[in-house]
Protein backbone atom coordinates (compact mmCIF):
# COMPACT_ATOMS: atom_id res chain seq x y z
CA UNK A 1 0.00 0.00 0.00
CA UNK A 2 1.48 3.46 -1.35
CA UNK A 3 -0.30 6.04 1.02
CA UNK A 4 0.21 9.88 -0.74
CA UNK A 5 -0.99 12.73 2.16
CA UNK A 6 -2.27 15.63 0.60
CA UNK A 7 -1.33 18.61 2.20
CA UNK A 8 -2.11 22.71 1.63
CA UNK A 9 -3.87 25.51 3.02
CA UNK A 10 -7.14 25.80 3.63
CA UNK A 11 -9.29 26.06 0.49
CA UNK A 12 -6.39 25.14 -1.56
CA UNK A 13 -7.49 22.53 -3.63
CA UNK A 14 -6.94 19.03 -1.25
CA UNK A 15 -10.64 17.40 -1.63
CA UNK A 16 -10.81 18.29 -5.02
CA UNK A 17 -6.93 17.06 -5.75
CA UNK A 18 -7.89 13.98 -3.68
CA UNK A 19 -11.18 13.56 -6.39
CA UNK A 20 -9.04 13.51 -9.24
CA UNK A 21 -6.68 11.68 -7.88
CA UNK A 22 -8.95 8.92 -7.11
CA UNK A 23 -9.73 9.13 -10.66
CA UNK A 24 -6.62 9.38 -12.22
CA UNK A 25 -5.71 5.76 -10.41
CA UNK A 26 -8.78 4.16 -10.87
CA UNK A 27 -8.70 4.73 -14.60
CA UNK A 28 -5.23 3.63 -15.01
CA UNK A 29 -6.08 -0.14 -13.27
CA UNK A 30 -5.62 0.44 -9.73
CA UNK A 31 -7.25 -0.12 -6.70
CA UNK A 32 -7.64 3.69 -4.46
CA UNK A 33 -9.00 3.79 -0.99
CA UNK A 34 -9.35 7.39 0.36
CA UNK A 35 -9.36 8.70 3.76
CA UNK A 36 -11.13 11.73 4.99
CA UNK A 37 -8.70 13.43 8.00
CA UNK A 38 -11.30 16.55 7.84
CA UNK A 39 -13.80 16.34 10.60
CA UNK A 40 -15.03 19.84 10.13
CA UNK A 41 -16.14 19.01 6.16
CA UNK A 42 -19.44 18.75 5.14
CA UNK A 43 -19.44 18.18 1.21
CA UNK A 44 -16.94 16.26 -0.20
CA UNK A 45 -15.77 15.77 -3.75
CA UNK A 46 -15.36 11.70 -3.66
CA UNK A 47 -16.88 9.12 -1.72
CA UNK A 48 -14.92 7.99 0.90
CA UNK A 49 -13.95 4.67 2.14
CA UNK A 50 -12.36 5.93 5.72
CA UNK A 51 -14.02 8.75 7.54
CA UNK A 52 -12.72 10.56 10.43
CA UNK A 53 -16.01 12.02 10.68
CA UNK A 54 -17.23 8.41 11.87
CA UNK A 55 -15.04 8.70 15.03
CA UNK A 56 -14.61 12.26 16.01
CA UNK A 57 -17.83 14.55 15.15
CA UNK A 58 -17.10 18.56 15.29
CA UNK A 59 -20.71 19.30 16.05
CA UNK A 60 -20.39 17.13 19.54
CA UNK A 61 -17.29 18.32 20.56
CA UNK A 62 -18.60 22.21 20.25
CA UNK A 63 -21.61 21.17 22.48
CA UNK A 64 -19.57 18.71 24.81
CA UNK A 65 -16.80 21.40 25.31
CA UNK A 66 -18.71 24.51 25.33
CA UNK A 67 -16.07 25.14 21.85
CA UNK A 68 -16.71 27.41 19.25
CA UNK A 69 -15.58 26.00 15.89
CA UNK A 70 -12.09 27.23 15.62
CA UNK A 71 -11.58 25.84 18.96
CA UNK A 72 -13.76 22.43 18.15
CA UNK A 73 -11.14 22.02 14.89
CA UNK A 74 -8.09 22.37 17.44
CA UNK A 75 -9.30 19.47 19.69
CA UNK A 76 -10.63 17.90 17.01
CA UNK A 77 -7.78 17.49 15.65
CA UNK A 78 -5.98 16.44 18.31
CA UNK A 79 -8.56 13.66 18.61
CA UNK A 80 -7.54 12.43 15.25
CA UNK A 81 -4.44 10.94 16.53
CA UNK A 82 -6.38 8.96 19.22
CA UNK A 83 -8.55 7.01 16.58
CA UNK A 84 -5.35 6.19 14.81
CA UNK A 85 -6.37 2.16 15.93
CA UNK A 86 -9.63 2.34 14.41
CA UNK A 87 -8.89 4.41 11.67
CA UNK A 88 -5.92 1.90 10.64
CA UNK A 89 -8.61 -1.19 10.68
CA UNK A 90 -11.05 0.26 8.38
CA UNK A 91 -7.83 1.13 5.78
CA UNK A 92 -6.68 -2.32 6.16
CA UNK A 93 -10.50 -3.71 5.68
CA UNK A 94 -9.94 -1.94 2.40
CA UNK A 95 -6.42 -2.67 1.82
CA UNK A 96 -6.07 -0.45 -1.19
CA UNK A 97 -3.16 -0.06 -3.47
CA UNK A 98 -2.86 3.72 -3.05
CA UNK A 99 -4.07 5.44 -0.01
CA UNK A 100 -5.09 9.17 -0.54
CA UNK A 101 -5.39 11.07 2.35
CA UNK A 102 -7.05 14.44 2.08
CA UNK A 103 -5.89 16.15 5.44
CA UNK A 104 -7.68 18.70 7.67
CA UNK A 105 -8.63 21.87 6.00
CA UNK A 106 -6.50 24.22 8.57
CA UNK A 107 -2.82 22.85 7.67
CA UNK A 108 -1.52 24.37 10.93
CA UNK A 109 -3.67 22.09 12.38
CA UNK A 110 -2.31 19.24 11.33
CA UNK A 111 1.47 20.30 10.54
CA UNK A 112 1.92 22.14 13.38
CA UNK A 113 0.66 20.27 16.31
CA UNK A 114 1.92 16.85 17.60
CA UNK A 115 -1.04 14.56 16.13
CA UNK A 116 -0.40 15.51 12.52
CA UNK A 117 3.36 13.83 12.26
CA UNK A 118 2.37 11.66 14.69
CA UNK A 119 -0.50 10.42 12.85
CA UNK A 120 1.70 10.15 9.89
CA UNK A 121 4.52 8.61 11.28
CA UNK A 122 1.95 5.73 12.38
CA UNK A 123 -0.51 4.77 10.29
CA UNK A 124 0.51 2.02 8.51
CA UNK A 125 3.59 0.85 10.70
CA UNK A 126 1.72 -2.12 11.02
CA UNK A 127 2.34 -2.33 7.00
CA UNK A 128 6.34 -1.98 7.49
CA UNK A 129 5.48 1.19 5.98
CA UNK A 130 5.43 0.01 2.26
CA UNK A 131 6.35 3.05 0.44
CA UNK A 132 4.92 6.22 1.79
CA UNK A 133 4.72 9.24 0.01
CA UNK A 134 3.92 12.97 0.79
CA UNK A 135 2.64 15.15 -1.54
CA UNK A 136 2.88 19.24 -1.31
CA UNK A 137 0.45 21.85 -3.30
CA UNK A 138 -0.16 25.30 -3.16
CA UNK A 139 2.19 26.57 -0.76
CA UNK A 140 2.49 30.10 0.16
CA UNK A 141 6.33 30.22 -0.02
CA UNK A 142 5.82 31.17 3.79
CA UNK A 143 5.16 27.88 4.56
CA UNK A 144 7.47 25.87 2.47
CA UNK A 145 10.20 25.56 5.24
CA UNK A 146 7.34 24.73 8.17
CA UNK A 147 6.43 22.14 5.19
CA UNK A 148 10.03 20.77 4.36
CA UNK A 149 10.46 20.88 8.56
CA UNK A 150 7.83 18.73 8.69
CA UNK A 151 8.06 16.25 5.90
CA UNK A 152 11.78 15.55 6.86
CA UNK A 153 10.25 14.47 9.99
CA UNK A 154 9.51 11.52 8.28
CA UNK A 155 11.95 8.46 7.61
CA UNK A 156 9.83 6.61 5.48
CA UNK A 157 9.03 7.89 2.15
CA UNK A 158 10.78 7.48 -0.99
N1 LIG B 1 -10.90 27.01 -10.38
C1 LIG B 1 -10.44 26.07 -9.55
N2 LIG B 1 -11.10 25.85 -8.42
C2 LIG B 1 -10.64 24.89 -7.60
C3 LIG B 1 -9.47 24.13 -7.90
N3 LIG B 1 -9.25 23.28 -6.87
C4 LIG B 1 -10.25 23.49 -5.99
N4 LIG B 1 -11.09 24.45 -6.42
C5 LIG B 1 -12.28 24.95 -5.73
O1 LIG B 1 -11.83 25.61 -4.54
C6 LIG B 1 -12.72 25.31 -3.47
C7 LIG B 1 -11.95 24.65 -2.35
O2 LIG B 1 -11.48 23.40 -2.79
P1 LIG B 1 -11.31 22.19 -1.79
O3 LIG B 1 -10.85 21.02 -2.60
O4 LIG B 1 -12.52 21.99 -0.96
O5 LIG B 1 -10.13 22.75 -0.87
P2 LIG B 1 -9.52 22.16 0.49
O6 LIG B 1 -10.06 22.99 1.61
O7 LIG B 1 -8.02 22.35 0.38
O8 LIG B 1 -9.92 20.72 0.58
C8 LIG B 1 -13.81 24.43 -4.03
O9 LIG B 1 -14.93 25.23 -4.34
C9 LIG B 1 -13.19 23.83 -5.27
O10 LIG B 1 -14.17 23.51 -6.23
C10 LIG B 1 -8.79 24.40 -9.13
O11 LIG B 1 -7.77 23.81 -9.46
N5 LIG B 1 -9.33 25.40 -9.91
MG1 LIG C 1 -10.90 19.64 2.02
Amino acid sequence: MKAIFIIGTAGSGKSLLSANLFDYYTKNGSFVGVLNLDPGVENLPYTCDVDVRDYVDLVSIMRQYDLGPNGAMIMASDLIASKIDDLQRDVDNVNPDYLIVDTPGQIELFAYRTSGPFFVQNLLLNKKREYFYMMVHLLPHQLILFQWHFLLHQSNFD
